[in-house]
């Protein structure tokens, strides 16, 4: 059943008219800002159920509250290139909710990257960090630089022209940024390195997804790969199924689609297939992983190369075809609304029984809906991906106690916290009728905390 067919039968007269006036009033104040409008719907409509259980979280306005971010800061970044241009790009910190934590979230430097693009994903962090159960609010930030084909100079100058007007807002005990797309440990680095000098102190704990020689915490990199085969692991198992002798499919090439790939053929699966934005490549006697680590971490190319390298692999141009490989699990971890309802209705026809969403929003509401409508089981990003904003938090915590924990540590708590997420998201399901469904059970499992403490805040 749909999210939409699910919440219509519950008795959600009032909740369901409240919803409706407030989602409008969100489009009208935030006109055009399409993917922040697709994150906004996907919540209030599971939160349906809880609403009209609880009429105080109507009475106390939350909803109008949660969607309204404590502030959005745009700025100019202007950097110098290697043949003495000045450019310019727009820099964005979104400090979306702090009621059970300082603002935690992601940066991103992709072209593509505006208000709606940064809003969505401090909103969604929201709910996702509220999940992982540790005391981090909602933050997300990032600007429309490209990296693509930039020296590691002209990295270096953009990360520090961004950190000089950035340092101003954040701080270990404000707002505590991280990597998303485009932004790895090298990023963090020239980031960390110009904060240092800005504020004349070595506050560790500003920013999370450090180098390892100057307070990353072990298991970092790996954690939102491994967190998600952790907890599709959790799902699959619920019915029977295992990761092992699966076949997998995954798109992307980037941290999170590596880590994923690393864990799953751990757990014996093979995986046949991943992507840049370019295209993807199919190898079906199974991905040589070797080979995407160095193509892509080391040696900073494109994922057609690895064909030059396996002669029985195939590359074809174009994401969206990757969806047309048939395989038991599903991993979309490359980017938002990679994966529509045509490209749904094809995984389904070809049998897929897990979905586990390592990137941000990469299906699209009616793809979930053909998911949950064919009962695959479904894993939805806020809960699936949780694994590296956890770590991040683990990070936060091991730069307050100035130790480090061992890789076996960080790993074991990683997935206690996976664990726990698959847990709440269920039994949410239950308590509020929809028993399997995570996309509710996750969203009204991260909304509840946050919410009661607005109401207890008075915020
Ligand atoms: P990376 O920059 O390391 O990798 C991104 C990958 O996705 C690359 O292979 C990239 O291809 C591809 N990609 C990026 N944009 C597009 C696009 N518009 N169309 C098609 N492919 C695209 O980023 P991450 O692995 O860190 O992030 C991937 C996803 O996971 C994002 O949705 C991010 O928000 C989410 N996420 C990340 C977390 C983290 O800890 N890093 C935590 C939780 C979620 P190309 O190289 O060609 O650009
Ligand atoms: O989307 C995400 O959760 C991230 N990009 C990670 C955020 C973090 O603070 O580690």
């Amino acid at each position: 059943m749909s999210i939409v067919q699910e919440v219509e039968q519950a008795n959600t007269g009032i909740a369901h008219d409240y919803i409706d006036q407030l989602f409008e009033t969100v489009q009208k104040r935030n006109p055009g800002e399409t993917e922040f409008h697709q994150a906004v719907k996907e919540v209030f409509l599971s939160l349906i159920p809880v609403l009209s259980q609880n009429p105080k979280y109507i009475e106390h306005a939350v909803l109008d509250r949660l969607v309204e971010p404590d502030r959005l800061i745009s700025f100019r970044v202007p950097w110098t290139d290697d043949n003495g241009n000045v450019k310019v790009n727009r820099g964005f910190r979104v400090q979306f909710n702090n009621a059970i934590g300082p603002y935690k979230g992601g940066l991103r430097f992709h072209p593509s990257v505006n208000a709606s693009i940064i809003k969505f994903l401090g909103f969604e962090q929201i709910f996702k960090n509220s999940l992982t159960g540790q005391a981090i609010g909602g933050g997300k930030g990032g600007a429309d630089f490209d990296p693509k084909g930039k020296s590691d100079l002209e990295i270096m100058r953009f990360c520090q022209s961004f950190m000089t007007e950035l340092s101003k807002h954040i701080g270990p005990d404000t707002d505590v940024p991280a990597g998303d797309i485009g932004v790895g440990a090298r990023e963090i680095g020239y980031m960390f390195g110009q904060y240092k000098k800005l504020v004349g102190a070595y506050e560790a704990g500003v920013l999370t997804g450090k180098g390892l020689g100057y307070g990353g915490s072990l298991a970092r990199k790996e954690a939102t790969g491994y967190g998600c085969v952790y907890f599709v692991d959790e799902m699959l198992k619920s019915k029977g199924h295992s990761f092992n002798r699966s076949t997998v499919v995954v798109s992307g090439s980037g941290n999170v689609s590596i880590y994923a790939m690393e864990k799953a053929l751990q757990l014996g699966a093979k995986v046949v297939a991943c992507s840049d934005s370019s295209g993807y490549i199919y190898h079906e006697a199974g991905i040589n992983l070797d080979t995407v680590k160095r193509l892509k971490e080391v040696e900073n190319r494109r994922i057609k190369d690895y064909v030059l390298e396996h002669t029985d692999a195939i590359y074809v141009e174009g994401c969206s075809g990757i969806w047309t490989i048939a395989c038991d699990i599903a991993l979309p971890c490359a980017t938002q609304n990679e994966i529509d309802k045509e490209s749904a209705e094809i995984l389904v026809s070809n049998g897929v029984k897990a979905v586990g969403e390592g990137a941000n929003m990469p299906s699209t509401l009616e793809a979930i809906d053909v998911f949950l409508d064919n009962k695959v089981l479904f894993a939805p990003a806020k809960a699936a991906n949780a694994g590296g904003v956890s770590v991040s938090a683990l990070e936060m915590a091991q730069n307050s106690q100035r130790l480090s924990w061992t890789f076996e540590e960080v790993d074991a708590k990683l997935h206690q916290i996976m664990h726990s997420i698959y847990i709440e998201s269920v039994k949410a399901s239950e308590v509020y009728g929809v028993p399997g469904n995570l996309v509710i059970g996750a969203n009204i499992a991260g909304f509840v905390k946050v919410a009661d403490a607005m109401i207890a805040q008075g915020v």
